[in-house]
């Protein structure tokens, strides 16, 4: 009859779902938009504005109103808030908060009376936190680079890159050495909210602490010389790495009806908490995610790195390890394209996919409307190997979810072949998103049952932390719901286009829409 609560704080919003394991249902699922119900923290889409194009932050203050919002709508939503007896979580990867000496104070003396952002707004030690989305700090990757070389990689799971945390606390410290140095602890933003949530310091996962580039996946603690050239001083400022329950739920949270005490596991990145939630966390079955970053990602038997080195290895919370490549140009090309297409989903998902052949006559366009992660691209712009901006809408539309699933299939090569791709994420309502898939990669594409991956793997991890089997909810909670066969005899067009895709990363005759 227990409860589990996952909260997942993602880059545009944040969600709370509650899971009875006993019964096998979800209970109840709420959400907070930033744009649309905190527009006073000026965070459209979850960013700051900027001049800079490449810098990308955030008001934390925002995520802890979004918390005190969520709870606040979860229990106006009529549930047995004391029935929760255990609570998960899961945050938008690599964003980092700052905090000073007054954090542990201040969380320690948390009231009900006023508001978190309120009563922790005096211990930031930077206003702002960048998050995943940020490319401005290539300076400091490519010292990170110049003075580890293949040891990052080899050691961290991923080489320097401008998102992770060890570059942006180097970029920091170095242009503003005395926030730097009134910086007691650096947290990310699942430990930051976890830290709220038990009014003490939490720890960081290895799932989420894999993204910081300061993580030694091989000792699955901090990596000491890493951390002492990436800023000066800076072991002491990281939380400890941990796993299983965090802490106590803070006496703050009665307010909203929760019980002080119940546990709180460690929270860990979206997509770790998405490999759980799609019931995909043992090995042979990959992920897709389709959020507004693309994701592809799968457990890993062992330890290795890609060749490559544009994909990542991040620890998998249920054990062991998975990779991950990350596409910056998810759901944000798609939408750019539907609204430059003046197109309705409908018609997007659908109706332009019917109008149009599988390859598309060889026409494609990478969609990088912002500048990519993968590959690593800081100049933004659509490259296409034809006259992307004034073909047909069902011809642009095809052209760009084929390239999106086809750089994808060549990015994650170094993963494995799979023969079942388990798709999450909006735009995976798309039956014509995932035939394309399905056709493109030759696999079976399978939907799941919830929809919300990252906090249904956040409730299960909250379940798991309070001695419930992860196996058992598995079958529970994560059964396929739909399935897309691949279309054998679309491969060869497929494999062709692959080639064409890699070429087209290098150079493209079309470039436009910067
Ligand atoms: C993964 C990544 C994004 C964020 C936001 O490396 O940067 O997927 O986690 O979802």
């Amino acid at each position: 009859m227990a409860y589990y609560l996952g909260i997942d704080s993602s880059t545009q919003g944040m969600k709370g779902l509650v899971i009875d394991p006993d019964a096998g249902t979800v209970v109840r699922s709420v959400s907070v938009n930033f744009t649309a119900d905190l527009p006073q923290y000026h965070c459209p889409d979850g960013v700051l504005a900027h001049a800079d194009p490449l810098v990308k932050h955030a008001d934390p203050l925002l995520w802890l109103a979004a918390m005190d919002l969520l709870l606040a709508r979860l229990k106006a939503s009529g549930v047995e808030m004391g029935k929760i007896a255990g609570i998960g979580g899961d945050g938008q990867q690599h964003g980092s908060v700052y905090l000073n000496s007054r954090f542990a104070d201040a969380l320690a003396r948390l009231t009900p009376s006023s508001a978190l952002a309120e009563q922790l707004a005096p211990a930031l030690a930077r206003p702002t936190s960048p998050i995943w989305m940020d490319s401005s700090t290539s300076g400091a990757c490519r010292e990170l680079d110049a003075r580890f070389g293949a040891r990052l990689q080899a050691d961290t799971g991923s080489p320097a890159v401008e998102r992770f945390t060890g570059p942006q606390l180097r970029a920091f410290a170095a242009a503003e050495p005395e926030r730097y140095a009134q910086t007691a602890r650096v947290h990310l933003v699942s430990s930051f909210l976890c830290s709220v949530l038990i009014g003490g310091d939490a720890p960081v996962d290895t799932g989420d602490g894999a993204g910081m580039n300061l993580l030694n996946l091989r000792t699955l603690d901090w990596d000491e010389e890493i951390a002492a050239f990436t800023a000066p001083g800076l072991l002491p400022k990281l939380p400890k790495v941990g796993t299983g329950v965090a802490g106590g739920l803070h006496p703050y949270f009665a307010k909203y009806g929760l019980r002080p005490g119940v546990p709180v596991a460690v929270w860990t990145g979206d997509n770790p908490a998405s490999l759980v939630g799609t019931g995909a966390w043992g090995a042979g079955v990959a992920v897709v995610s389709l959020g507004t970053s693309d994701t592809f990602f799968a457990a890993l038997k062992e330890f290795r790195t890609d060749p490559e080195g544009c994909g990542h290895v991040f620890g998998n919370p249920a054990g062991g390890f998975m990779s991950l490549a990350c596409f910056k140009n998810g759901s944000l090309a798609r939408d750019r394209v539907r609204r430059e297409t003046r197109t309705e989903w409908a018609f997007f998902d659908e109706t332009a996919f019917e109008r149009t052949p599988p390859g598309n006559g060889g026409r494609l366009a990478l969609p990088w409307f912002v500048p990519e992660i993968t590959p690593p691209v800081l100049t933004s712009g659509v490259r296409a190997n034809y006259a992307f901006a004034e073909a047909p809408s069902e011809v642009r539309i095809r052209a760009v979810v084929e390239a999106q699933a086809l750089a994808m299939r060549s990015h994650a090569l170094w993963i494995g072949a799979f023969e079942v791709l388990r798709v999450t994420g909006g735009a995976s309502k798309s039956l014509g998103i995932r035939q394309v898939l399905a056709d493109v990669f030759q696999a079976r594409v399978e939907s799941v049952a919830v929809a919300d991956s990252a906090a249904l793997g956040a409730a299960l991890l909250a379940a798991r932390a309070d001695g419930v089997p992860l196996e058992k909810m598995t079958e529970t909670f994560s059964p396929v719901t739909a399935v897309c066969e691949p279309r054998k005899e679309q491969a060869a067009v497929y494999d062709g286009l692959l080639r064409e895709v890699c070429r087209l990363e290098k150079a493209a005759p079309y470039v436009s829409g910067q």
